[in-house]
């Protein structure tokens, strides 16, 4: 939980059944524009974790994570929201080999709509940035729990803690105009760089590696994925495929 140094506003289509009594609520559809910006309104920064967070029809996505995204974005700029952290997905990057490791910077591959829909989520982001003086924290999200599940999640694990702490530096780190990070915890079978988010600031304190007998003995009793196996995104990309099993950047 954060420390009471922020005043909290909530927005979702329902209120949330834990909402404390110092939490102000506002009920707003991220694809309704002007009740996105009544929700902006005289915030200071907003995390952007709401929408669509797996994969979904067309007709979803593009009313929750793109016309919503869009939304949120131009709420921030008319009502001058000084900072942005977007909640991004390990998805805009799925369909990199497992035996990659991979930063911020290289080309999306996305394992599926969802992961297209916060790749633009992310362009959006950079646009606001440059263009209208946004500062925006982009986080690709590997998969918060409070411990890792299978083999795929002991690289990608993020411990509840640290998403606060990468959260922090996205509200908190003087200067920042636009970035790109891994949500991941110190997990040592990462595939992914994360040097940027250190450079940040960011100390991760979770380390899957902890749980990798159990996450390893549960990835036993999962059936084998040709697919979803051999890249990062998993099932995500194993899901609809209907391609060259072999295909890859590596
Ligand atoms: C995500 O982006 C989803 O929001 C989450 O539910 C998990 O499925 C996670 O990715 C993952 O890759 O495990």
């Amino acid at each position: 939980m954060l420390p009471p140094v922020y005043d909290l506003v909530l927005t979702d289509l329902e209120p949330p059944s834990d909402l404390r009594p110092e939490e102000t609520f506002i009920a707003a559809d991220l694809a309704d524009a002007a009740a996105v910006e009544r929700a902006a309104t005289g915030i200071d920064g907003i995390l952007h974790f709401g929408g669509q967070s797996v994969e979904a029809p067309w007709e979803t996505i593009l009313k929750a994570n793109v016309i919503g995204t869009c939304n949120l974005f131009e709420a921030a700029r008319k009502q001058k929201v000084r900072r942005v952290v977007f909640a991004s997905t390990n998805h805009v990057v799925g369909f990199y080999a497992r035996s990659q490791t991979i930063g911020p910077q290289v080309l999306p591959l996305p394992d599926s709509r969802y992961g297209v829909s916060k790749a633009f989520g992310e362009a959006l982001g950079a646009l606001y940035a440059q263009k209208h003086g946004l500062s925006v924290f982009c986080i690709r999200i590997g998969n918060v729990s409070d411990r890792p599940v299978d083999e795929r999640r002991l690289a990608i694990w993020l411990k509840p803690e640290d998403l606060l702490s990468l959260i922090r530096i996205g509200l908190e780190r003087e200067g920042l105009v636009y970035e790109v990070v891994y949500g991941m915890s110190d997990n040592v079978r990462a595939w992914w760089d994360n040097s940027r988010a250190a450079e940040l600031g960011y100390k991760p304190e979770g380390q899957s590696e902890v749980f990798a007998e159990p996450a390893l003995a549960a990835q036993a009793l999962i059936p084998p994925d040709i697919v979803g196996d051999r890249f990062q995104g998993g099932p995500f990309c194993s899901e609809e495929f209907d391609g060259p099993a072999g295909q890859s950047r590596d």
